[in-house]
């Protein structure tokens, strides 16, 4: 960590925090389900949007799993706002390694080459070569995790990381036991939080 270490090593999350999966899943499934019961952004709570649509009635978990599973979902995303600027922004400062870290879908086919388009579209084939796609993202060494899921377990009990919990429509509700420390959005003060990383 810090300039003695080496330069600081920042891994950014996809899906929450650099493209707007929660507001493409809600369109695509009113559009193809328009007659049935959808969770609204503001009533989104945990981190699976199929677990809670399961919890609404049985049936639509597969319903909504098969919004995103669909060809074209994830290559359609909206950037997050700010986000495109602030990644610009953060592979350019000195002393920082910038990373996409994100896991892919179970159901791989269409949201592994389409992560890497949409990628390749809105941030250019520089940051291609800086993707991580893992299902373990603890095993991945860094000095910060920036993501929205709000607990990530994995094989390393201890990683290196601190995670950073980017602020969602569906983790706004989460409590964060000290340390623990948000990003509320792109227009928060991320930089702060590299530099106090950088001295520690
Ligand atoms: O499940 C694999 C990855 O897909 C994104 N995802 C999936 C389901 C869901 O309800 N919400 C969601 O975000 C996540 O991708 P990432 O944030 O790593 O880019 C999840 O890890
Ligand atoms: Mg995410």
């Amino acid at each position: 960590m810090g300039s003695a270490a080496g330069p600081l090593r920042v891994l950014v999350d996809m899906d929450g925090v650099l493209a707007d999966f929660e507001g493409a899943v809600l369109r695509g499934f009113c559009s193809r389900f328009p007659g049935e019961p959808r969770v609204e952004l503001a009533a989104r709570e945990g981190f699976s949007v199929r677990e809670q649509y399961r919890c609404l009635r049985e049936d639509l978990g597969a319903k909504v799993a098969s919004v995103y599973e669909s060809p074209g979902f994830f290559l359609g995303l909206d950037p997050i706002p700010g986000a495109l600027e602030a990644m610009q922004e953060m592979i350019h400062m000195q002393d920082t390694e910038v990373f996409i870290c994100t896991s892919p879908l179970r159901k791989y086919e269409h949201c592994i080459v389409e992560k890497y388009k949409w990628v390749e579209k809105h941030l250019g084939p520089e940051f291609v070569e800086r993707i991580i796609l893992t299902r373990d993202k603890t095993v991945v060494s860094a000095d910060l995790l920036f993501d929205d899921k709000d607990t990530i377990r994995g094989a390393e009990l201890n990683p290196s990381w601190e995670h950073v919990l980017f602020t969602c429509c569906h983790n706004r509700h989460v409590q964060l036991q000290a340390p623990r420390r948000r990003l509320l959005s792109w227009a928060d003060d991320w930089k702060a939080i590299l530099e106090s990383k950088r001295r520690q």
